[in-house]
């Protein structure tokens, strides 16, 4: 059964592969899944995304049958699991390895994306305040600590824990909304920095960016309108 995702048909990031059916893509990809995409329109996100699934109104929502999920690490755990063959796997099979990509996938949701999404609110809805450069500055320090944290436990590794897994798919996700939106927080950890290198040039990103681009752009020509 080919699972079907939600996306914005014109996302605000115009194709830069930042929105979170990008990091789905990708894992669907990783896995070596078909799917297929049902692109929501930006202005009636919250009312078409409810309809798909998603309580909050947000994309991305998965379905498979009569499965439907919403939360990108929720949709990337599901699809983890399905993982038939080591060759496209995005779990370890090691149990204890399996539950240390796990603990991956959690904190980049929850230790790492939270403070770069700060950063984020910061600039694009607080940026006209008298006080937003202070707090952008302490927002900066705030992530400068957790990437030092990153930093060092990657230290020469190419990935967090052993092969690439989940945990890396989603921690170079949460990289890109700095990497990808201009900010050079990353590049002061050069490793860092060569770690969201090489997650970008995994065939399976390719694919997957590329195919989120080509929604942009046809929903944003003449014709696609
Ligand atoms: N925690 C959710 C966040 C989903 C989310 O914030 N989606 C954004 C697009 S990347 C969205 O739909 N925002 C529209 C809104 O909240 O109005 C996840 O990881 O899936």
């Amino acid at each position: 059964m080919t699972p079907v995702i939600t996306a914005y048909a014109l996302s605000p990031d115009r194709g830069r592969g930042l929105a979170r059916d990008m990091r789905v893509r990708w894992a669907l990809e990783e896995a070596g899944l078909r799917y297929d995409v049902r692109p929501l329109s930006f202005d009636e996100r919250h009312r078409e995304a409810r309809l798909a699934g998603n309580p909050f109104g947000q994309i991305p929502t998965y379905e498979e049958g009569d499965l439907v999920l919403f939360e990108s690490g929720a949709i990337i755990l599901h699809i983890a699991q399905q993982q038939t063959s080591q060759e496209h796997g995005l779990l370890p099979t090691e149990p204890k390895a399996r539950a240390r990509a796990t603990a991956w996938m959690f904190a980049a949701l929850n230790t790492v994306e939270p403070v770069i999404l700060e950063r984020q609110t910061a600039r694009l809805l607080e940026g006209g305040e008298s006080w937003a450069q202070q707090r952008l500055a302490l927002i900066d320090e705030r992530i400068r600590k957790r990437l030092a944290e990153l930093a060092r436990h990657l230290g020469d590794a190419e990935w967090l824990d052993g092969g690439f897994s989940a945990g890396d798919l989603l921690v170079v996700s949460v990289l890109r909304w700095l990497t990808a939106s201009g900010s050079t927080l990353v590049d002061e950890q050069p490793n860092l920095a060569a770690y969201v290198a090489r997650g970008e040039a995994r065939p399976a990103f390719q694919r997957a960016f590329a195919a989120q681009l080509a929604l942009y752009k046809a929903s944003a020509s003449p014709e696609g309108k």
